[in-house]
């Protein structure tokens, strides 16, 4: 088998298959517009495609939302298109990582038809059905079985006519929750992953995958000035079972095979300590998680109202995992997802002055931290979050369910919550990859499912490609480092000023060799306040044609090495 840490120096490129690049003009992008990019790909130098779902789903939740596991949507393909996919990754040394989506099916999964058809359906336990809370008229406002709000706005339970019951959904109501605790439902989950590895798959990023274990007292989350405490997440985050349903599925689907594999455990709430416990290689349970403090930094009370992120709470939020993660364990590095809006905009500026610089910047302090860094499709090109003009340009349920309930069930001005919608909805992250300045940005000859962002003639692949001072060719440099230098791979991490409100700065070091990470997130000239004999050591990478020392320029990256 591979070296047991191959990801230690393999970065991951995420592919959202509806926005990547559309190949038969419906305007839905699909798996041979994807075959169409392997070359791209292989350019960037990326090892790993992690593929967001492509499997047969209605697509309440963009394919979050499974009614098929094994075959393929017709709006992406067919199964084919799929093997001829693997094989043509695997013919450029790299691998496909699929997204694994069971802490919930569709309702439309044949399970759930069958489950929610009658109590005594022999599936019935496969979800979790409760009846209305004591005391109350089944189907009425407060019957619901906990007071747990949803991901997705509103309550998690769902009032089912034909069993006069309730069925729990964590996020939309088209998104049922499996029963985790019935074994019939891991042995189904671990059939199908033991189903596509066989089939030449190479891993998988397990989403929410810390939900499926649950309190099954099913209690009330507290309640406190109204609100309930964490929405009532508590109850089902990182539950009692949680390391033995992981241990088990390790188990069952990899122990016995030869192979480099890739697990990913999307954690959404994991704290440092609990990832220790997932990611130590000695409990194989996964090879590292996706955390998400540090993208709340800049989330007011929810993500609807946005805060300005302080450095100081991203250096010690990014330190303290690395720090947590050093000895055991194993972390991701990311700015972007599907779920996160663009972080030139976020954390960068997106003024075509400084976008660029604040893309290379913000790129390079995250690629040369410890962990595996995650490029999100477009991040490589410096894509920008999206200008929506009214709530019909958007696609997001989490968006259309919150707009619904602030305005309809709260009263809310719909132009507040139009302006309160538009820094973080996951959407920013969904406008179609910006290929070249031709129609639709060459992502689509037909109409596309979501607005392209107007900014491709001037933002977009083909334009990049033909430059070397573009934000590809530097995620490129970036990535041929990581694969280079052993002190960006293995090296450890000593953050520094922890203090200072304007310049990221780190040290690696392995075997003698020493890295110096500087970063400046302003728009404004400032000094590093390091060891001034690092002024004299080697430029590695920097996004500046010349050095002015410590000095560092608007938005300026500079890595230094030294032995
Ligand atoms: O995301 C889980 C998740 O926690 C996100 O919904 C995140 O909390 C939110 O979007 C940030 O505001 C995973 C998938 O990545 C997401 O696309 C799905 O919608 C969700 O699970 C349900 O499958």
């Amino acid at each position: 088998a591979a070296a047991d840490d191959w990801f230690h120096s393999a970065v991951v490129y995420q592919v959202y298959p509806r926005s990547f690049a559309d190949s038969n003009g419906d305007g839905v992008g699909d798996l041979r517009g994807v075959i169409g990019k392997l070359d791209y790909l292989g350019h960037l130098g990326v090892d790993v495609v992690w593929l967001s779902p492509v499997y047969r789903s209605p697509h309440d939740d963009n394919g979050y939302d499974i009614s098929d596991y094994r075959d393929i949507d017709p709006a992406f393909g067919t199964l084919e298109d799929l093997d001829e996919l693997i094989a043509g990754l695997h013919a450029r040394g790299m691998k496909l990582v699929m997204d694994l989506v069971v802490n919930h099916t569709s309702d439309e999964h044949p399970w759930f038809a069958e489950s929610r058809a009658s109590k005594d359906s022999p599936k019935r336990d496969w979800y979790w059905w409760r009846p209305a809370r004591p005391g109350f008229e089944p189907g009425t406002p407060g019957a619901e079985p906990t007071n747990w709000e949803s991901f997705f706005s509103g309550s998690t339970w769902k009032y089912d006519e034909t069993t006069g019951e309730y069925y729990l959904h964590l996020f939309s109501t088209k998104q049922p929750d499996l029963n985790w605790e019935n074994p019939e439902v891991r042995e189904a989950v671990y059939s199908m992953m033991n189903w596509w590895l066989d089939r030449g798959v190479d891993g998988f990023r397990m989403d929410v995958i810390n939900l499926i274990s649950k309190d099954t007292a099913l209690p009330d989350g507290a309640v406190a000035e109204g609100r309930v405490f964490g929405n009532g997440r508590p109850h089902f985050t990182c539950g009692p079972r949680i390391h033995e349903f992981l241990q088990e599925m390790h188990r069952e689907v990899f122990a016995a095979r030869e192979g480099a594999f890739l697990t990913v455990g999307e954690m959404p709430g994991v704290t440092v300590e609990e990832a220790v416990a997932f990611t130590d290689p000695a409990r194989a349970e996964v090879d590292m998680v996706f955390q998400f403090e540090h993208m709340h930094l800049d989330h007011g009370g929810t993500k609807w109202q946005p805060a300005k992120l302080r450095l100081t709470e991203l250096k010690a939020s990014l330190g303290r995992w690395q720090a947590g993660l050093a000895e055991r364990g194993w972390n991701s590095l990311y700015w972007n997802n599907h779920d996160q809006p663009r972080v030139v905009s976020r954390f960068g500026d997106e003024s075509p002055e400084y976008r660029g610089l604040s893309a290379t910047m913000l790129a390079g302090v995250l690629h040369l931290h410890r962990g595996t860094p995650y490029v999100y499709q477009g991040e490589e090109l410096g894509m920008t979050n999206m200008p929506f003009a009214g709530i019909d340009d958007y696609r997001d349920i989490e968006v259309l369910n919150h707009y619904r309930e602030a305005t309809v069930a709260f009263g809310e001005d719909p132009a507040v919550v139009l302006a309160s919608i538009a820094p973080l909805n996951r959407d920013n992250a969904r406008t179609p990859v910006q290929w070249d300045a031709g129609p639709n940005a060459g992502f689509t000859s037909g109409t596309p499912w979501i607005g392209v962002n107007p900014n491709y003639t001037e933002i977009n692949a083909a334009e990049q490609l033909a430059r070397d001072d573009s934000v590809f060719a530097f995620y490129r440099r970036l990535i041929q480092l990581r694969h280079e230098l052993p002190v960006i791979a293995h090296g450890d991490f000593t953050m520094l000023l922890p203090d200072d409100e304007s310049v990221y700065a780190f040290t690696r070091s392995h075997e003698g060799t020493e890295l110096l990470v500087l970063g400046n997130f302003t728009g404004r000239e400032v000094q590093a306040d390091v060891d001034p004999a690092w002024a004299d050591a080697e430029r590695i990478i920097a996004n500046y044609p010349d050095a002015r020392g410590l000095q560092l320029r608007p938005w300026e990256f500079t890595a230094l090495v030294r032995s």
